[in-house]
């Protein structure tokens, strides 16, 4: 075997142990979640877990912004910032909620307490982005295009429990 293919093996072992680490922090979280202070600690573990994820993985890219990865948007704010995709709480961008860097994703939405609580979206990121229904980017898929601004339909109201570039 030669240097390259051993690099090569231990790269993909690498990436696969951080993603099944992931897995298992998001799985944790769930199990955690009436537990704030724990839930608290996790949250800054699978943030940190996020950011070792490899590019290709849907974590930080070359384009993600100077700024933190997850911002708090305040009620009455309806703005979304440039370079983050904006989730609200209630419908027509009310309500506050959190906006996501561009590049960055979240396995489990209950890391910031907004597990099954997105009512409309504003992306303003520069890239594509989709929510999932269920943590760790399974259940149905919604497509969150780059500058666009959508309240939710009636059945996907208070789902969205993950979401990533796609
Ligand atoms: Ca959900």
């Amino acid at each position: 075997m030669t240097t390259a293919g051993a690099d090569t093996l231990a790269a993909t072992g690498l990436q696969l142990s951080v993603v099944a680490l992931s897995q298992c922090v998001a799985l944790a979280l769930i199990t955690i979640e009436r537990f704030p202070p724990v839930k608290a600690y996790l949250a800054a573990l699978a943030l940190a877990t996020t950011a070792l994820l490899p590019a290709g993985a849907g974590a930080a890219h070359a384009d993600a912004v100077a700024g933190p990865p997850v911002i708090t948007i305040p009620a009455g704010q309806t703005r979304c910032p440039d370079g983050y995709v904006c989730l609200f709480r209630d419908y027509e961008f009310q309500g506050g909620g959190y906006g996501v860097a561009a590049g960055h994703s979240i396995g489990f939405l209950g890391q910031v307490g907004f597990n099954d609580q997105m009512s409309s979206w504003a992306n303003d990121s520069g890239r594509r982005y989709c929510w999932y229904v269920d943590a760790n980017y399974a259940g149905d898929r919604h497509v969150m295009e780059n500058r666009y601004r959508v309240n939710v339909l009636p059945q996907e109201n208070d789902q969205a429990s993950s979401l990533r570039p796609c």
